[in-house]
């Protein structure tokens, strides 16, 4: 018995086999679930179709722009055809102007501002809002990917930390309003991983090499340390936990100067 046996959980964010979401999504079908993959677009959708042979049983795919409100209610239609109900959701999705990522934090766009909060703020509301009619009476749980950049100035990440302080927001006014209908909302705040997206960024690499030096635990943490720790907040260990952020970061965040 897994502790995901018997549970449905939908997941956005896997573009390739380093992100985030593909880490979470081995550890949930690791663990028994049924898996509901989200896609941003056809190309998105060919890249899963090839890395979805390496999981245990074929999980059910679907197109989905988040940053349309329709095509989320259409997305959410399709899962409901196909499945009795929705127990998990896992956001791992964020996007910003490479050229917002780095150089100097005044010169963030009014385009640029919105785009990230939008994909990376926003579609947590737009998601909840969808799922939850498909989780009721299900003790679901909602799980979101952040970063330490939300709440302290880590340099060059301008315009996400603002996308990252309003989605950790987001997660406590939606524990509130979700509370009483069973539905849990926690973040996870992940220290830098090895992703496509990330890798791109300038300054990325040196922050990688900080956390060896100076984390408690001296080492970066995986895509499979996140996806554990997503495992508990999504199985029923995690059933009193709920409006938080949790770091998975080899305990950078606790240092001071
Ligand atoms: C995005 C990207 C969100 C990289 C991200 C992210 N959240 C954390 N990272 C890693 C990161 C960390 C630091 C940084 C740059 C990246 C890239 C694509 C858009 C979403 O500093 C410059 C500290």
């Amino acid at each position: 018995m897994g502790l995901l046996t018997d549970k449905t959980i939908v997941i956005f964010g896997v573009a390739n086999k380093r992100s985030i979401a593909w880490g979470i999504a081995k550890v949930a079908a690791r663990e028994g679930a049924q898996l509901v993959l989200g896609y941003q677009n056809e190309r998105m959708g060919k890249a899963l179709n090839k890395l979805i042979p390496d999981l245990p049983s074929p999980p059910i795919i679907a197109e989905c722009d988040v940053t349309n409100d329709d095509l989320v209610a259409a997305f959410f239609e399709t899962v409901k055809k196909e499945c009795d109900g929705v127990d998990g959701l896992v956001h791992s999705i964020a996007t910003a102007k490479r050229e917002e990522l780095g150089g100097r934090f005044r010169d963030t766009s009014w385009e640029g501002y919105a785009l990230s909060q939008q994909v990376s703020a926003y579609s947590l509301i737009s998601l909840a809002r969808g799922a939850v009619p498909l989780m009721t009476g299900r003790e679901a749980s909602i799980v979101c990917m952040t970063y330490y950049g939300a709440e302290r100035v880590v340099n060059g990440y301008n315009v996400m930390g603002v996308a990252k302080a309003a989605l950790e927001a987001n997660t406590r006014y939606l524990a509130d309003d979700l509370g009483p209908e069973g539905i849990r909302v926690n973040a996870i705040s992940a220290g830098p991983i090895k992703t496509v997206s990330a890798m791109g960024v300038s300054g990325f690499k040196s922050i990688l090499g900080t956390v060896v030096e100076r984390a408690p635990l001296r080492r970066n943490v995986t895509q499979e340390d996140v996806g554990n720790t997503a495992l508990f907040l999504m199985s029923d260990l995690g059933r009193a936990v709920t409006g938080q952020t949790i770091y998975v970061d080899s305990g950078y965040s606790i240092l001071g100067a």
